[in-house]
């Protein structure tokens, strides 16, 4: 099997801490051709990454190729047992799906036009407001040190962008005024699943600065 992708997309770590939380060693490679070639197109009509070469079959779309390892290779389980507890990790994995990660990595991609970039940050502040009510109302149990759950997995390269990277762009503190976001990333800035992978983003934002020059 292998994973293509980027070290720098969040997308793409989400799927790397859940093959190492599940102790699986599963490569993650460039897509063939770059990621709009016509060989990748064939793998994902949308063109994104990660994709997930299942020796044959193609899993696309982060979440799915989560699920797919969670069912693949049940043992250990990263979803708990109980169906209100599993709604509740899908839960916070949607929430960042689709109110959190698009405006956030939008606001990444500065348009230098201020009216614009308020309106992603409004997005993202709305997103963020959902996530942290949701963590307050269910909490998420603590990760042991060799394992992560599906929604840590979604969670912690989020969580790493805000903390991290977001500062390059925007003034706002985002995480200081949302304590359940800030008490997990504390959690994950010292997991020792998320910090190889958090320096693997590191290292790629500094080369893609580097190539923006
Ligand atoms: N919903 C997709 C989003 C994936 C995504 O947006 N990946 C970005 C990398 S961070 C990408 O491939 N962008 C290129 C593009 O949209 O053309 C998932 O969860 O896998």
């Amino acid at each position: 099997m292998k994973l293509y992708g980027a070290a720098l997309s969040p997308y793409s770590a989400r799927v790397m801490l859940a093959i190492r939380a599940k102790g699986l060693e599963i490569p993650l490679v460039d897509p063939p051709g770059g990621q709009k070639s016509a060989a990748f197109l064939a793998l994902n009509p949308m063109g994104k990454t990660p994709v997930l070469d299942a020796d044959g079959a193609v899993v696309i779309e982060s979440a799915v190729i989560c699920e797919f390892l969670e069912d693949a290779f049940p043992d250990p389980a990263l979803l708990p047992a109980q169906p209100a507890a599993r709604a509740a990790q899908r839960t916070v994995a949607r929430l960042l799906d689709l109110y959190v990660l698009p405006p956030l990595l939008s606001l990444m991609a500065q348009t230098g036009d201020s009216t614009i970039n308020a309106a992603r940050l409004d997005k993202l502040t709305r997103g963020l407001d959902a996530l942290e009510a949701v963590v307050s109302r269910t909490p998420l149990p603590a990760p042991a040190p060799t394992t992560l759950s599906l929604a840590d997995c979604a969670l912690a390269p989020t969580l790493l962008f805000l903390e991290r990277f977001l500062p390059r762009y925007s003034q706002e503190d985002l995480l200081a005024k949302r304590p359940a976001l800030a008490a997990l990333w504390t959690a994950y800035a010292s997991h020792p699943l998320v910090t190889p992978v958090a320096r693997e983003m590191e290292r790629a934002l500094e080369a893609f600065g580097q190539r923006r020059g």
